[in-house]
């Protein structure tokens, strides 16, 4: 039936429905690439393959070539040390496609906070894994700093874009939740496989660090195979995570740092992550026009700032944890990327969504990953976005930021009384400023009239900074914060996420580069950031809606000699 159902579409269906979408591409309603990607699906459905320009384009690694990379501060980082290299021929013989898990109810795998766990056995065996993984030789696929090590080529550019003279980097864009998930993935299913069959099911824990209770280092990774010796020990139990942590312990009591932490979440999650790029990060595509840079909230915080507040101070990078090349190494780096996964959901879960984009692009970009039976797989996109399919689950956690809107320091109303006195600088795009010090200007802004118009904006639009050409030089690690109708720099200055005038935080973390780099497009050296901020449930919140213009006050907080930034201004885009 389905050979018959395959010809009559090959001999006579398509050929019919290939006509229509040609002709009915010239007018304008539905536009074109929409009738693209449906004929591009057509044809993969008949044919069972995608187009050969689809393969010949999509964004993925050349992993035939592993370069030798280099942290920032210059010293090699040596990812590729135990990676084979193939050819092109040898990849095509030796990888195969992705294909879903079979489970069922009673053996799928069951991720649990961290703090919940007492289970002395489940950690025993946790260990006793993670300890003969760190005992294989380095060429061995499943060895513990050989799995560190992919990370490592993926953040530091070890590998070029497949067809393209140009470094692949997982980070800062929408590639970032994708790509962890399957690392994630194929870690915790080799971790099962060594502890053998009793264990098939084993599931990694994941760090609660948005719930009081899990605010601190797991003691679970404080013994054993899953300690790690480069971490920061005044930042040990029991002290409480500073989830927007850049270099520096601010001196809050553990209540305000909880309180602190809620509100961030809330902002990260929620009022700052109404539309899809906000939330995934900028859509990212292959070869230098598709080139981009821009972190989702949850991957600036609080993921770079636990990661940077995990590792050790005194290390030029805050290795390991703080660094990109090095963060693997550390055991609590997979229960940090099992709760942003989880948070990925969860986001989903918030708003409704079922796909981020319907874009060929997206589903295709591709990755290589070693699974259990050391077999190398090409991991798609597309595989990795309904969780459902993966044979893994997430106990549910509370979400007490939810609750945790922050409200107005100042009054709205006497706030713009007092804003009003200001001198207006006369704002026209700041023409360019380095970030040595606080600054505010007016940001114009365009007020929706008419009652439709705005019901309709508030459903579908949101409202956003853009703070563009953001030149970090050598990328470094840089942090500054974005404030809205703050009274004064003095406030601002004194201030985070827990006041509603706080729009968020730019935070890179230090990522690695590969030095001959400087002859290619490299993003973080070669092209410039931009940093989005959601602020239409601020603007509510501010009584400013109907303002035809904002104050946006800058706060660095430190890394940010020899940066700058081009300007600053305010834009509407439809949420998804
Ligand atoms: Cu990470």
């Amino acid at each position: 039936m389905e050979n018959f159902l395959r010809y009559a579409a090959t001999r006579v269906i398509l050929p019919v429905i290939f006509i229509t979408l040609l002709l009915t591409s010239f007018s304008v309603d539905p536009p074109l690439p929409a009738v693209k990607q449906k004929a591009q699906t057509l044809f993969r459905w008949v044919f069972g393959f995608s187009t050969v320009e689809q393969r010949r384009t999509s964004l993925g690694p050349n992993v035939t070539k592993c370069q030798a990379s280099f942290s920032d501060a210059d010293a090699p980082v040596n990812c590729c040390a135990g990676v084979p290299s193939f050819t092109e021929e040898e990849l095509l013989a030796t990888a195969v496609d992705f294909k879903f898990p079979e489970f069922n109810s009673s053996n799928i795998r069951v991720r649990r906070p961290v703090h919940t766990i007492k289970d002395q056995d489940y950690i025993a065996r946790y260990r006793r894994a993670t300890e003969y993984l760190k005992n294989l030789p380095l060429n061995h696929p499943h060895n513990f700093a050989r799995q560190a090590n992919m990370h490592c080529m993926y953040c530091t550019g070890a590998y070029d874009q497949v067809n393209y003279d140009m470094v692949l980097k997982i980070h800062r864009t929408r590639l970032f939740f994708p790509w962890h998930r399957a690392y994630l993935y194929f870690h915790e299913r080799i971790l099962a496989k060594v502890m053998g069959e009793e264990d098939d099911n084993f599931a990694v824990p994941y760090w609660n660090w948005d719930v009081p209770e899990g605010m601190y280092m797991p003691e679970m990774f404080m013994e054993g195979s899953l300690y790690h010796f480069n971490r920061e020990e005044t930042h040990f139990p029991p002290l409480v995570t500073q989830n927007d942590f850049y270099r520096t312990d601010n001196n809050l009591t553990s209540e305000e740092r909880v309180e602190a932490n809620l509100a961030l979440m809330y902002v990260q999650m929620v009022s700052g992550a109404r539309s899809t790029e906000l939330f995934m990060g900028c859509p990212v595509k292959p070869g230098p026009a598709g080139w981009c840079m821009g972190l989702g909230t949850l991957e600036m915080y609080p993921h770079n700032s636990i990661h940077s507040w995990t590792g050790k101070l005194a290390n030029p990078e805050r290795e390991d944890m703080g660094a990109f090349y090095s963060a693997a190494r550390d055991p609590l780096f997979y229960s940090h990327h099992a709760n942003i996964d989880r948070l990925w959901d969860v986001w989903r879960d918030l708003y409704d969504y079922k796909l981020e984009w319907d874009d060929p692009d997206w589903f295709e970009s591709f990755f290589y990953f070693y699974d259990e039976n050391m077999q190398l797989v090409r991991v798609k996109v597309s595989d990795m976005l309904d969780r459902t399919k993966l044979g893994y689950r997430y106990v549910e956690s509370p979400t007490p930021w939810l609750n945790h809107r922050p409200k107005p320091l100042v009054k709205p109303r006497l706030a713009k009384k007092a804003l009003a006195k200001k001198t207006d600088t006369g704002y026209v795009g700041l023409g360019g400023r380095t970030l040595d010090s606080t600054f505010t200007v007016r940001v114009p802004r365009t007020v929706t009239v008419g009652k439709e118009m705005r019901r309709k904006e508030k459903e579908e639009v949101e409202e956003m900074i853009v703070v563009y050409g953001i030149d970090a030089g050598d990328d470094v690690a840089v942090r500054f914060d974005v404030f809205v109708n703050m009274i004064d720099e003095a406030t601002a200055i004194a201030s985070d996420a827990r006041v509603r005038e706080y729009a968020g935080s730019f935070l890179t973390m230090r990522s690695g580069k590969r030095l001959d780099t400087a002859t290619k497009i490299e993003g973080s050296t070669k092209l410039k950031t931009t940093f989005k901020i959601g602020i239409s449930e601020i603007l509510e919140d501010l009584e400013a809606v109907d303002d035809d213009s904002i104050w946006v006050t800058v706060v660095p907080r430190g890394g940010v000699t020899g940066v700058s930034i081009e300007g600053i201004k305010i834009e509407k885009s439809k949420r998804r």
